[in-house]
């Protein structure tokens, strides 16, 4: 039995995508990021920090997305190239930059969207943190434009990681500077198996408008 630890609108999303796509059944534990139950010391012996996602697979719970998804790749020899192969590193360096813009991104909502009260919210840090988050998506527009996904040998696994933030990242940056990170964004939620996972994800509880512009200080 596998189980994923999941909360919708969240990292877990990855993971759940990526089962999809092995064909890996799963059952899901839905949690709240915001009624204290992350923290709780059941779920802390899952995972330490108290993130989603975690994963319950072969007699073990594991967490961080970026482990998970190395985990299910090596364990189901699909979707990354193998150790030692020399796509491999821009693997792990993709694998690592979606984690890289997903901080940004978890910043962006936490002062859009979580802070309270809003006075302590500051225009200051949005706008730095939207211009950083400007950077990540200019690499994924170069990267993008060459090719339909991270890797010259087609969709892997860090897609899954890189492909759940660009939602997020929209809501922050408009789309029309980044056709290629467009478009990709239609292949990817295209997929059978994104769309699968969606389904079965949830309502995404965390975000109220389409766009989150930069208040006036
Ligand atoms: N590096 C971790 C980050 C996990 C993470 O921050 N997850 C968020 C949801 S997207 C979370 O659980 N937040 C709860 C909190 O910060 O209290 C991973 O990739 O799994």
């Amino acid at each position: 039995m596998i189980r994923l630890h999941h909360v919708p609108g969240s990292r877990s999303l990855r993971v759940l995508w990526l089962l999809e796509e092995l064909g890996l059944a799963c059952d899901l534990r839905v949690w709240s990021l915001t009624d204290g139950s992350l923290r709780s010391p059941e779920f802390r012996a899952l995972s330490p920090a108290g993130r989603v996602p975690a994963l319950e697979i072969d007699g073990q719970a594991i967490f961080e997305s970026g482990a998970i998804v190395q985990y299910l790749t090596e364990r189901e020899g699909r979707l990354a190239p193998g150790q030692g192969t020399s796509e491999r590193a821009a693997f792990l360096e993709w694998v690592s930059f979606a984690e890289t813009q997903a901080n940004i991104l978890q910043a962006l909502n936490i002062q859009h969207i979580f802070l309270r009260p809003e006075s302590a919210r500051s225009p200051a840090l949005m706008r730095l943190d939207t211009r950083r988050l400007a950077v990540t998506a200019r690499a994924l527009e170069e990267r993008l434009a060459e090719r339909p996904s991270l890797l010259d040998s087609g969709f892997s696994a860090a897609d899954c990681m890189l492909g759940f933030n660009i939602d997020a990242l929209f809501r922050f940056l408009p789309a029309d500077p980044y056709p290629a990170l467009s478009a990709y964004r239609q292949r990817m939620t295209a997929r059978p198996a994104y769309r699968r996972a969606l389904a079965r994800a949830g309502e995404d509880s965390i975000y109220a408008r389409d766009f989150y512009e930069v208040p006036d200080a």
